[in-house]
């Protein structure tokens, strides 16, 4: 039976439906989370005294407001529009509008749409066909979690345009991090024995400021934060991969490990300050008892503030709904 061999997957399993019972609103919660959102295009049309600029698809306008590529496209030779939602959201519908009126009525864009967490590997989601003053608008239902959309013109006999994009979604559920596991340590030798303390940094970026992250829901494979001496401070803000923008440097405490089910990738869960979601992997090795690790002490001195580059800060990692879903999971206790 499920929870006589495996609670961790019960566990996963009411954390899902704690979520989808507490954290998703009603349908009459959704709304356009795709409005005003930063848009980019392979190309934008610029003739007869204005410009059909990419941000015209995400400015809440249908009639005479979009992007136009100002080219056909075909399947060989694309065009393209990119939407950031800067959140991962999970998407109930998207609408696609082409002109609904104007002088081109009758001319079509044959599309493909594709969703994303990571702006790396996309999934088509939908495709069709939209005809400016006869067939405007195209209802696609989704039901998956992403943070970009990717609007591909790949025929027709319009120019690749799109008047506006609609995203239809709930609040935001998670946004990926960049972290790294032992800064400065390619390899990140984990000993699961360990009453140590592992440092772990977190990347501030444009959309991340690291101080609405809250240091409380912070959690790694079952550990949570040690106070660094007995200073009271969970973690330290500086600039530590050298872009001037303020980093999280942290130790989690090795003795919470959650040595059951362990591999070699370490998830972070935690939230800002506003509930958003946190997501964030890193990959480790496992090495066997004896192996040497760093006391707190000495990767405090590590760290020093010196605004050395960072090498291998981890790949951005993301879990849509079951990520969001182990943010929950508990602290072990001991
Ligand atoms: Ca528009
Ligand atoms: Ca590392
Ligand atoms: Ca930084």
């Amino acid at each position: 039976m499920l929870w006589n061999h495996n609670s961790r997957s019960v566990n996963l399993l009411v954390c899902l439906v704690v979520l989808f019972c507490v954290g998703l609103p009603s349908a009459l919660g959704l709304e356009n989370v795709a409005l005003n959102k930063p848009c980019t295009a392979s190309s934008v049309y610029g003739g007869l005294g204005r410009t059909w600029y990419p941000s015209q698809a995400t400015d809440g306008i249908i009639v005479g407001s979009g992007w136009n590529a100002g080219r056909h496209a075909s399947e060989s030779s694309q065009s393209w529009l990119k939407v950031d939602l800067e959140r991962v959201y999970m998407i109930d519908t998207i609408n696609l509008w082409t002109e609904p009126e104007g002088k081109f009525a009758g001319y079509d864009n044959d599309y493909q749409l594709y969703g994303s967490l990571d702006d790396v590997s996309y999934q088509l989601i939908g495709e069709g066909t939209l005809v400016q003053g006869h067939d405007p608008m195209d209802e696609l239902a989704i039901g998956q979690s992403f943070q970009y959309l990717r609007y591909n013109v790949i025929g027709g006999t319009n120019w690749a345009n799109l008047s506006e994009i609609e995203v239809y979604g709930y609040r935001p559920l998670a946004m990926g991090v960049t972290m790294d596991i032992m800064p400065g340590n390619d390899i990140n030798p984990v000993n699961p024995k360990s009453n140590g303390a592992l440092p772990v940094a977190i990347y501030g970026t444009d959309l991340l400021d690291v101080t609405q992250i809250n240091l409380d829901t912070l959690m790694l494979e079952g550990m949570g934060l040690r106070e660094r001496g007995n200073s009271g401070n969970l973690g330290i803000y500086g600039d530590i991969n050298g872009d001037s923008i303020d980093d999280l440097m942290l130790h989690f405490d090795m003795r919470d490990l959650d040595i059951e089910g362990l591999d070699d990738k370490f998830t972070l869960n935690g939230r800002l300050l506003d509930g958003t979601h946190l997501l964030g992997s890193d990959t480790v090795r496992i090495v066997p008892n004896g192996v040497a690790f760093a006391a707190p002490e000495t990767l405090a001195a590590s760290w020093g503030g010196s605004g050395a580059a960072i090498p291998e800060p981890a790949t951005l990692g993301l879990l849509a709904v079951g990520g969001g879903a182990v943010v929950l999971r508990r602290r072990r206790r001991k």
